[in-house]
């Protein structure tokens, strides 16, 4: 039997529910493995999606102890840092703020970042992409912000269905980052097929997301890597809303 759900549910160590294809992977946190990552320090990394399964991007699930701190440059490639839960000193750009849950910053190539005293538990989701300079218009400056539900209007008409986006619509950046909610009865409108790839992590609640094909359960603390022309549709299951922030590159030539 492919579906490993049944041996799932007796608790056996030989089962996950992760799931690694060519063209997508759902990561749950039952197979996480430690990396070490220099100058980030005093908690666990765990790399959730790398161009080591193919991908263009990089996902990271932060987990810190009070004495855990981050500390380094980008180079290649921009992070964008989101609060999953916690509270953390963020400083980037010669600015120090208190980064609660929700709250994001995003470090552009070339500038030095900095993460300490975290409360206990601290969970930082990090992205990261190369950048893609594009001539005639400026790269992005650092950007802090958070999670804003009454800034995320309806997506496509319909009313169980809301995108925010956490970063300017303009073509210096390369990449998007949204957070998108799905109330009770919330499907995606169509199976999407597109160049776009995508990289996310479930914050609340529980879906069935369709992969090229193939359906899964998914919930909170699950990611999902969707490379580009993984057909993808997804519809909200039981009572709570569900909500992911995902990844998206943009504004390219299709080369
Ligand atoms: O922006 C998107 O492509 C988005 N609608 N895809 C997704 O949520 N799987
Ligand atoms: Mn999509």
């Amino acid at each position: 039997m492919k579906n490993p759900l049944n041996l799932y549910s007796m608790n056996l160590s030989s089962a996950t529910r992760s799931i690694v294809r060519r063209n997508h992977a759902i990561i749950a946190p039952d197979g996480y493995i430690n990396s070490n990552v220099p100058g980030w320090t005093g908690g666990t990394v765990n790399v959730i999606i790398n161009e080591q399964m193919g991908a263009r991007l990089c996902q990271t699930l932060v987990t810190l102890r009070a004495e855990g701190r981050l500390e380094g440059r980008t180079e290649a490639s921009q992070i964008f840092f989101y609060v999953v839960a916690g509270a953390v000193q963020a400083t980037a750009g010669g600015e120090t703020r208190l980064l609660g849950q929700g709250q994001f910053v995003y470090v552009p190539v070339g500038q030095e970042y900095r993460f300490e005293n975290p409360a206990e538990g601290t969970q930082l989701l990090t992205f990261h992409k190369v950048y893609e300079p594009l001539a005639g218009h400026a790269a992005p400056g650092i950007v802090w912000g958070e999670k804003d539900d009454s800034k995320a209007p309806v997506y496509m008409n319909d009313e169980a269905l809301r995108i925010q986006e956490l970063l300017p619509n303009e073509l210096g950046f390369d990449m998007a980052v949204n957070i998108f909610t799905y109330d009770r009865g919330g499907h995606l409108p169509m199976v999407e097929t597109h160049i776009m790839e995508h990289g996310l992590l479930y914050l609340a609640g529980q879906a069935i997301y369709v992969l090229d094909q193939e359906w899964y359960h998914v919930r909170q603390g699950d990611s999902i890597w969707m490379a580009p022309y993984c057909q993808q549709w997804a519809t909200s299951v039981g009572k709570e809303p569900s909500v992911y922030i995902y990844y998206k590159n943009v504004n390219r030539f299709p080369t």
